[in-house]
């Protein structure tokens, strides 16, 4: 494993995605500020201060696209759940990969991206920002989400090197078994850790809203839906509103 570390850049995950060829597997592109954050379909990220952490970690797992890397976010999110709980808070995991405190308070994003050239896979970006250490009044610089940092859950300081270190060994420790065994290593894990199961539920999928009840998960991490017509829907994209 080898880390990059930036001062600053505009989004860690563009910086991989524009040197992916010259990237090592499992490398991590770590930076200390990021003054363009991506989320998901165009969000944003917000750089909440010093000691926030932001990081890509670049996979190269092979050269063809297997459908198990759609699930290494899934993963991630598990891992991320663990490695908070180290430090004695309750993290939730909200379909399909947003940790939040309590599974109400958003601690966590993950953007995954995949970089394919002539069918061939240049490689995995899985980028990660985590809020260790913000000021109340900062995160309500965030209005349109109830956001949470890690210090303010525990009242302390949170040190940026000692979390990124311990998630990376954590997330590296299984991570060839993952890639073997897939979403069916992680399920109880990540069932265990839900807030959207047995619950009737909004999701946005692209231009359209789903209503209906979450069922369950199905041994490829896809939400099972039961919809107000009595359909059933599997789901592998979709925000929770
Ligand atoms: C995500 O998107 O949650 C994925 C965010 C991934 C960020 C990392 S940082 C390192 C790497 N480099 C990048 O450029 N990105 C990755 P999404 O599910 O679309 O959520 C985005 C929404 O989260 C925004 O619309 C806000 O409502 C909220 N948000 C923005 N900044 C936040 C923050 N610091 N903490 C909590 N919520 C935030």
């Amino acid at each position: 494993m080898k880390v990059i570390r930036l001062e600053e850049i505009e989004s860690t995950n563009s910086y991989a995605k524009s040197h992916i060829s010259a990237l090592e597997d499992k490398t991590i592109v770590h930076a200390l500020r990021q003054t363009c954050g991506r989320g998901r379909l165009n969000r944003k990220w917000v750089d909440l201060g010093q000691n926030n952490l932001f990081f890509s970690i670049i996979l190269k797992p092979s050269e063809t696209f297997k459908s198990i890397y759609a699930n290494i976010t899934q993963y991630a999110s598990v891992i991320l759940c663990q490695e908070l709980e180290n430090y004695g808070v309750n993290p939730k995991v909200k379909w399909p990969n947003d940790v939040m405190i309590d599974g109400k308070r958003k601690i966590c994003g993950i953007l995954s991206e995949t970089v394919i050239e002539n069918g061939s896979l240049k490689g995995i970006i899985l980028g990660i920002g985590v809020n260790l250490n913000a000021s109340e009044k900062d995160i309500k610089n965030i209005p349109d989400r109830v956001v949470t940092a890690l210090n303010l859950e525990i009242g302390n300081n949170v040190n940026m090197d000692a979390f990124l270190n311990e998630f990376l060994e954590r997330f590296f420790d299984k991570y060839d078994d993952f890639l073997l065994n897939g979403f069916e290593m992680i399920m109880n894990d990540y069932l265990n850790r839900n807030c959207f199961l047995e619950k009737d539920l909004k999701i946005q999928v692209l231009n359209e809203i789903k209503s209906g009840y979450a069922k369950g998960i199905n041994s490829n991490g896809e939400l099972i839906l039961n919809t107000n017509e009595n359909k059933e829907l599997i789901l592998n994209i979709g925000d929770i509103l």
